[in-house]
C-alpha cells in the first residue's frame, strides 16, 4: 500500500513540472497584469484590539453593521446612538501575495480608487501614501516596497471630524454657518467642520439626510504591474461635426519605461482606422492624432432620437506584441449653452446638434448615505426611472459626490446629460493654500476623467454658494462679528476657487464644454434673476407663498424647485414601529430633516385637500399634494418655452428613508409625484391654464419634427354625462408652445355646478389612439363632489412579459392608485380617471408572476377614500 502511494505521488509530481515548463515556455505573461486586492480585508478600532472581517470596497459603518455591532441606522432613532464612530480613527488591514510575474515587472503600482478620506497607508510597514480626499483615486508606486510572497497592506484612518475640528482651529477666522451642518446632532455644539475636508457635504447631514459622517475604503483596490509603457489617458476631442463628417482628435498620454518604437493603431467600432508608428521616450509622452467618422449618427438626447456610440479603442504595440490597449464609447454631438441678449435679457438654453432643446429633469443626490451599498442595479434602476420619466438632463448637485463611471455610462447610453456640479454647496469654504491645492488636484483628476462621456453637458462651480453669500446675511455678520478683513478674506476664498482654479482647469482639459461658476446665477453671474442664467425658486415651499406663484415665476432656466411628500406606508413601515405613526412622533421628526417640512405639508394641505382619515391618508394626500405643485410648476415652464428653456426639480431621488422633495422613495418606489412627472414630460403634452376667468388648452412639444392631430375636448359631469364637446384637427409645430383653445370660464360652464364638473382634452392620432389626455378641475381637490367609484378590474398578461391591468371607474375618480403586494412597478399610478373610460396600465415585475396569484393581490384606493364621509 504505502510503496504505491510513493510511486503515485513521485508520477504527480513529474507531470505537475511538465506542465508548469509548458506554462512557462508555451504561455507568455501579458505586459499588464492587474490584481484585484478587496479580499482578506480585517478592521478594528486604533484603540482596540480585536479584528473584525471587513468588506472592501466598504465603510467603518456598514463593517460595524455586518460584525453586528451597530444596529441598521436608518431604523427608528438608531442615527443618534452611532454618531461615537466618526470621533474614533480606524485601521484596515490585509495580506496578498505578489508572485514572479508581478514582481519581475518594471513598473508595480498600488492603486487606490477611493478612499475616504484621511488616510495613512503602508505596505510592509512602510509608509505608502497619506490621502486627503474622498473623489480622487491615488496610484503610487510600490515596487521599492514590494516583497515576492505574502505582503501586508494597512490603512489607517483619522477621524474626520477631529481632522476637520484642527483645521477649524488652524484656519485663523470663522466661516459662515453652513445651514446643513448637523453639527449639534454630532454633539459638536457650533463647531461646523464639513468644508474643511474634501468628503460629501451630505455626510454631516443635510435637509433631507441624516447625520452619518463614514470613513473607509470605498472603492476597489488594485495593483497595476506592467512593463515597457501603459496608456494613461485618452481623450477623443471633437473638433468640428456635421452629420458629413465628425473631425476628431485623439489626445493620447502614454507613459514608458524606456526609449523605444511603437505602433500605434485606432480602430472605431472595431474597424482599423489608423496605424502609425510613434517614438516613445522613458517617462510621460503626449500625443495627438486626427481621426475622421464619416457620415456620422449624431447622438440625441431621450425622446430626439438615437444614442449611437462609437467605440473608439487604441492600441500600443511593441514588436507586434500588444503592449497597452484603451477603449472609450463615444456620442458624436455638438452641444451648446446658448446666452443670447435679447429684449428682456440673454438666454440660457441647451442647443443639441444645432437644435435648441427644453431641459427636462430633476436634481439627483447620492442613492445611499454608505456609498458602497450601491450597486449596479440602483444605477440601471435610477437611469432608466429618469428615461421611463421622459427626463432628458439629470443634475448631480454638488453636495454628493462625482458619480462612478457606471452612471455615466448609463446616461451616454440613454440620453440623459448630465449638469455636473463641481462637490461645494451652500457655504463658504476655506481658502488657504492646501485647500486650494486639493481643490485642483481633485478639478484635474475629475475633468479628465469623465471628460469623454458625452453625457457631461456642463460643469458648474457650486451649489448656491454665490447666492447664500450674497443673501443670507452672512456678509452682515462676518462684518459685526469679525470685520471686513475676513470678508475679504473668505470672498477670495470663493473667487480662487470659482473664477480661477475651476474654470481653468475646464479650459485646458475639456474647453468643449460649458462652465458655469454658481447654479444659480444670472448671466453676470451676480444674483440670480428672472431674465437671465438660471434660477432656483423656493418661494414656493421655503416662503409659503402660494403653489400658483409658479406660474409668475418663470426664469430662462429653472434649475431647481421642489415639494417635500412623505413616502409610501409600505415604506414608512420599513424603518418605523406602530407606536410612531403620527407625523410628529420623534421617529418620523427625525425622519423628517427640515425643520418646516411638517408644518409645511400641512400648511399647503389645509385649504386643498380634506383632512385626511388617519395617519396612512396623510401619507397618500402629501404624495398627491407634491405632484400638484410639480404640475403647476412644469406645465408654467413648458408653457413659457422657448423664454424658459429648462425645468429640473429638486430632487429625484433619496439617500435614506425619508420625508423629502424625492420623487421616488429610499426603497426605489415612486411616489405620486414621479408618475405625474413623467406624464408632463411627455414629448407632445395638452395642458390646460386659468387665468383671469379664462381657460387656454396648451399644448407643448418637444419633437423635431411638425405633427398632427385630433384636439378633443369634452365637459363632463362626474357621473360621465358629456354636456359640450368639439374635437378639431390640429398642427402641433415642433418644439413649441402654443394655445390651442381658449374661453371664458362661465361662456363654458353655463349653469352647471363647477363642483360636479371636468373638463378633458385629449389628443388623437391618425390611427384614433389618444396619446395624451389631459383634465381639468374647476375647485380644488377639497370641494369637488366626489363620490364613492367602483372598479372594474381585468388582468391579463401582456405580450411578451408583465401584465396589463384594465380598469374602469363608474364615477370620476380622483387620483386612483392600484395596490399590489408584489414586487414591481405599475406604469401608471395616482391618476385620474374619466367616468366609464377603460384605462391599460402595465406591471412589471423582477419576478416570475402568476396571474390568479396577482389578481388576488390587488386593491384600489382613491382620493374619496382618504377623508371621513
Ligand atoms: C436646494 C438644494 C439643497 C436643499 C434643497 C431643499 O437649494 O440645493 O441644498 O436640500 O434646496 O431645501
Amino acid at each position: 500500500m504505502k510503496n504505491r502511494n510513493v510511486k503515485r505521488e513521485r508520477f504527480n509530481f513529474v507531470i505537475v513540472l511538465l506542465v508548469l515548463l509548458c506554462v512557462v515556455s508555451c504561455h507568455k505573461i501579458p505586459n499588464t497584469i492587474n490584481q484585484n486586492l478587496d479580499t482578506n480585508w480585517s478592521f478594528k478600532s486604533v484603540q482596540d484590539s480585536l479584528w473584525m472581517p471587513a468588506t472592501v470596497p466598504g465603510s467603518v459603518h456598514t463593517d460595524l453593521i455586518s460584525n453586528g455591532i451597530i444596529e441598521d441606522p436608518f431604523d427608528r432613532l438608531n442615527e443618534k446612538d452611532i454618531q461615537w464612530i466618526d470621533k474614533k480613527d480606524w485601521e484596515y488591514e490585509s495580506s496578498f501575495k505578489v508572485d514572479n510575474s508581478i514582481f519581475e515587472k518594471e513598473k508595480i503600482e498600488l492603486n487606490f480608487k477611493g478612499l475616504d478620506t484621511y488616510a495613512t497607508v503602508y505596505l510592509n510597514d512602510s509608509l505608502l501614501l497619506k490621502t486627503d480626499n474622498i473623489f480622487v483615486g491615488w496610484q503610487v508606486d510600490c515596487k521599492q516596497f514590494l516583497k515576492l510572497g505574502k505582503n501586508q497592506l494597512k490603512i489607517v484612518f483619522d477621524s474626520p471630524v477631529n481632522v476637520g475640528l484642527k483645521m477649524r482651529e488652524d484656519l485663523g477666522y470663522q466661516l459662515p454657518n453652513a445651514v446643513n451642518d448637523q453639527s449639534e446632532n454630532g454633539g459638536l455644539g457650533k463647531k461646523q467642520v464639513a468644508v474643511f475636508s474634501r468628503k460629501p457635504g451630505y455626510h454631516f447631514g443635510w435637509d433631507w439626510g441624516p447625520r452619518l459622517v463614514t470613513s473607509g475604503i470605498w472603492q476597489d483596490i488594485e495593483l497595476n504591474a506592467w512593463d515597457n509603457a501603459t496608456i494613461e489617458d485618452v481623450y477623443i476631442k471633437q473638433k468640428e461635426i456635421s452629420t458629413e463628417l465628425a473631425v476628431l482628435s485623439a489626445e493620447i498620454e502614454i507613459i514608458a519605461t524606456h526609449n523605444f518604437n511603437s505602433e500605434v493603431i485606432i480602430k472605431v467600432d472595431s474597424v482599423l482606422a489608423i496605424q502609425k508608428t510613434i517614438q516613445l521616450k522613458k517617462g510621460i509622452n503626449k500625443f495627438k492624432i486626427p481621426l475622421e467618422i464619416k457620415n456620422p449618427s449624431l447622438w440625441w438626447t431621450n425622446g430626439l432620437g438615437t444614442q449611437k456610440l462609437y467605440k473608439i479603442e487604441v492600441e500600443l504595440k511593441k514588436d507586434k506584441e500588444l503592449v497597452a490597449s484603451n477603449s472609450k464609447n463615444i456620442g458624436i454631438k455638438t452641444l451648446k449653452v446658448i446666452q443670447q441678449k435679447d429684449s428682456v435679457g440673454e438666454s440660457f438654453y441647451f442647443e443639441l446638434n444645432g437644435h435648441p432643446v427644453f431641459m427636462k429633469g430633476a436634481n439627483y443626490i447620492p442613492q445611499d448615505v454608505f456609498l458602497n451599498r450601491i450597486s449596479v442595479e440602483d444605477y440601471e434602476e435610477v437611469v432608466n426611472n429618469m428615461v421611463e420619466a421622459n427626463y432628458n438632463m439629470i443634475r448631480i448637485w454638488g453636495g454628493g459626490i462625482y458619480e462612478k463611471e457606471i452612471f455615466y455610462d448609463l446616461c451616454d447610453q440613454k440620453g440623459i446629460l448630465v449638469w455636473q456640479d463641481f462637490m461645494f454647496a451652500c457655504a463658504m469654504y476655506p481658502g488657504d493654500v492646501a485647500f486650494l491645492q486639493n481643490v485642483k488636484k481633485e478639478a484635474i483628476y475629475t475633468v479628465k476623467r469623465l471628460r469623454n462621456h458625452t453625457s457631461i453637458a456642463l460643469w458648474c462651480g457650486n451649489n448656491e454658494n454665490l447666492t447664500a453669500w450674497k443673501n443670507w446675511g452672512w456678509i452682515n455678520e462676518i462684518v459685526n462679528t469679525q470685520g471686513q478683513e475676513v470678508v475679504d478674506k473668505v470672498w477670495k476664498g470663493y473667487t480662487d476657487v470659482f473664477h480661477k482654479i475651476l474654470p481653468q482647469v475646464v479650459e485646458e482639459l475639456d474647453n468643449d464644454t460649458f462652465y458655469w461658476a454658481s447654479s444659480p446665477t444670472s448671466a453676470r453671474g451676480v444674483d440670480a434673476t428672472y431674465t437671465s442664467g438660471d434660477y432656483h425658486y423656493w418661494k414656493v415651499w421655503g416662503n409659503q407663498a402660494p403653489i400658483s406663484t409658479y406660474n409668475e415665476a418663470i426664469p430662462r432656466f429653472m434649475s431647481e424647485y421642489g415639494f417635500q411628500s412623505f413616502p409610501e406606508f409600505s415604506s414608512v413601515k420599513k424603518y418605523t414601529e406602530k407606536q410612531d405613526w403620527d407625523i410628529y412622533s420623534e421617529v418620523m421628526e427625525s425622519h423628517q430633516r427640515s425643520n418646516i417640512g411638517n408644518k409645511n405639508i400641512e400648511f399647503y394641505m389645509d385649504p386643498m385637500y380634506k383632512k385626511p382619515k388617519d395617519f396612512q391618508s396623510f401619507l397618500y394626500v402629501s404624495q398627491l399634494l407634491q405632484a400638484k405643485a410639480m404640475k403647476i410648476a412644469i406645465e408654467a415652464h413648458r408653457r413659457n418655452m422657448p423664454y424658459c428653456m429648462g425645468s429640473l426639480y429638486w430632487q429625484i431621488n433619496d439617500c435614506w428613508p425619508v420625508a423629502s422633495w424625492s420623487s421616488i422613495d429610499y426603497y426605489g418606489n415612486w411616489k405620486a409625484s414621479h408618475f405625474k412627472v413623467k406624464d408632463l414630460y411627455k414629448s407632445v403634452k395638452t395642458m390646460f391654464f386659468e387665468k383671469d376667468n379664462q381657460l387656454e388648452i396648451h399644448i407643448v412639444s418637444d419633437d423635431l419634427k411638425n405633427k398632427t392631430a385630433n384636439l378633443k375636448v369634452a365637459l363632463m359631469n362626474f357621473q360621465g354625462d358629456v354636456l359640450d364637446n368639439f374635437e378639431i384637427p390640429i398642427n402641433i409645430k415642433s418644439n413649441s408652445s402654443n394655445i390651442y383653445f381658449k374661453s371664458e370660464l362661465h361662456k363654458l360652464l353655463k349653469e352647471n355646478k363647477r363642483a360636479n364638473m371636468f373638463i378633458v382634452a385629449e389628443l388623437i392620432n391618425e390611427n384614433k389612439d389618444v396619446f395624451d389626455e389631459s383634465l381639468f378641475f374647476f375647485e380644488n381637490p377639497k370641494t369637488l363632489a366626489l363620490t364613492k367609484p367602483t372598479f372594474n378590474l381585468t388582468v391579463r398578461k401582456k405580450e411578451n412579459e408583465g401584465l396589463v391591468v384594465e380598469i374602469i371607474s363608474d364615477v370620476l375618480a380622483k387620483d386612483v392608485r392600484v395596490n399590489t403586494t408584489v414586487a414591481g412597478r405599475f406604469s401608471n399610478n395616482y391618476f385620474d380617471m374619466v367616468p366609464n373610460k377603460k384605462y391599460e396600465i402595465y406591471f412589471d415585475s423582477k419576478e416570475k408572476i402568476e396571474l390568479e396569484k396577482f389578481k388576488k393581490t390587488l386593491g384600489t384606493l382613491s382620493l374619496y377614500n382618504s377623508y371621513e364621509k
